[in-house]
């Protein structure tokens, strides 16, 4: 999931860390909702959701569908502010590749958000067809829910979900390091980079012949 480029939530100040957005660009956001609220209720309807989603993601129509189903929990057809801010902050995650943070900040409503049957576990259905919010894809989800359902279910309650948001935080931690080296690598002049893989590009093939790993 990305935002389009020149949205207005592009704009909003955005704290990474605590994944929630100050005081008044929390205004502004109000303000923002107030203006596409165009039959002033406190509330957007499915198809004001769509076209505001449509406009800022590059989300396909079943998925703007799913995440409204979602974030409409009761089923009432509309969605109200504290809704809409909690997707802004899920959209702007997404943009700043914190959404693991996010997750560990916010587990009692993202895993309220997850259990789309209010069943109070997340099965693996939900969990397949919900996560595309936070760019968690198919083998990923696979390995979430073999590691972290202890008993053994195949499903995840609160504690188990619990566990897996505090993986999340190692796992956030390990991408900002492998993204930090990419960068290194990519600034760092060719040249330099020869010079100090020197020892390893310069040894003859001949030998690596005692390697079994590539004999075998
Ligand atoms: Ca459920
Ligand atoms: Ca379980």
């Amino acid at each position: 999931m990305k935002l389009k480029k020149g949205a207005l939530l592009n704009y909003l100040d955005f704290d990474s860390v605590y994944c929630l957005l100050s005081l008044r660009n929390g205004k502004i956001l109000s303000d923002y909702f107030k203006l596409l609220d165009v039959h002033n209720r406190n509330t957007l309807n499915d198809i004001q959701f769509y076209h505001f989603m449509h406009h800022v993601t590059d989300l396909k129509k079943k998925e703007i569908m799913m995440t409204f189903d979602m974030l409409d929990w009761n089923a009432s057809g509309e969605i109200g502010f504290e809704q809409f801010y909690m997707l802004v902050c899920i959209l702007l995650c997404s943009e700043y590749h914190v959404e693991k943070n996010f997750i560990f900040r916010h587990s009692r409503p993202v895993f309220e958000l997850l259990d789309m049957d209010g069943g109070r576990t997340i099965s693996p259905a939900e969990f397949q067809a919900s996560g595309f919010l936070f760019n968690l894809k198919g083998h990923a989800l696979d390995k979430i829910l073999y590691e972290f359902d202890v008993s053994g279910d195949e499903h995840l309650n609160y504690k188990e979900f619990k566990m897996f948001t505090m993986a999340c935080i190692d796992m956030q931690e390990e991408t900002k390091k492998m993204q930090k080296l990419q960068v290194r690598r990519t600034n760092t002049p060719r040249q330099e980079r020869g010079a100090t893989n020197a020892g390893v590009t310069n040894t003859p093939p001949d030998s690596h012949s005692g390697c079994s790993s590539h004999t075998d």
